[in-house]
């Protein structure tokens, strides 16, 4: 048997219920509130309004027992809420992964966007139920509900890759998904709106 510093936990099942987001067994869920999200719409009087007026539930990251660390390969279900602030899709906060790691989303309800950034190029991929979108090391991550009903997917990745949301912060996504006439729209930051 190979031997290892960390030992791996054992195999189990997972049971997903993609309906209620639900995995059976869980392990931690991450409730973000839109005060979660300052620094991350453009129209900062709509965010800010938003904050005071009930301070709403934007998305949460229900995460299966599989610990993010090197070698496990951790689950979790993400719910966004539908909504604007703007104009703007409700979103992820989005980051990059540290240790330049590749993942995969899977989606399990409603209509979503991915959004990709590498610093210079920017993809968006739209995520029905039943589509896997491959994000490739290097590129960060958004995730956007385009639709009128929670937009749910399984994301899978690599426990050594981490979370880096500064990144996001300092660059940007290179566009923001927008909702025009029931269409998204697709609009470019601009400059001034990067640090
Ligand atoms: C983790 C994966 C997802 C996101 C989740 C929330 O690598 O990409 O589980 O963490 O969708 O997004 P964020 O940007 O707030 O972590
Ligand atoms: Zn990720």
């Amino acid at each position: 048997m190979t031997s290892y510093a960390t030992p791996p936990i054992s195999p189990f099942l997972l049971t997903l219920d993609a309906s209620n987001a639900t995995l059976e067994p869980q392990g931690s869920t991450l409730v973000r509130r839109m005060s979660d999200l300052g620094g991350l719409f453009a129209d900062v009087p709509a965010w800010e309004r938003a904050v005071a007026d009930g301070d709403p539930i934007v998305y949460t990251v229900v995460s299966s027992p599989v610990p993010e660390i090197p070698r496990e390969l951790p689950q979790s279900v993400t719910t966004i809420h539908p909504g604007t602030i703007g104009g703007e899709f409700w979103m992820t906060k989005g980051h990059q992964h540290p240790d330049p790691q590749g993942e995969i989303y899977l989606g399990l309800g409603g209509c979503g966007g991915l959004l990709l950034f590498d610093g210079e190029r920017t993809e968006w991929l739209e995520i029905t139920p039943g589509v896997v979108g491959y994000i490739p090391p290097g590129w960060a991550h958004r995730s956007v509900n385009i639709g009128d009903e929670p937009y749910r997917f399984l994301a899978v990745y690599p426990g050594s890759a981490g979370h880096d949301y500064g990144w996001v912060l300092k660059h940007g996504m290179g566009l923001r998904a927008r909702k025009s006439d029931s269409q998204v729209e697709l609009v470019p930051f601009t400059p001034t709106e990067l640090g």
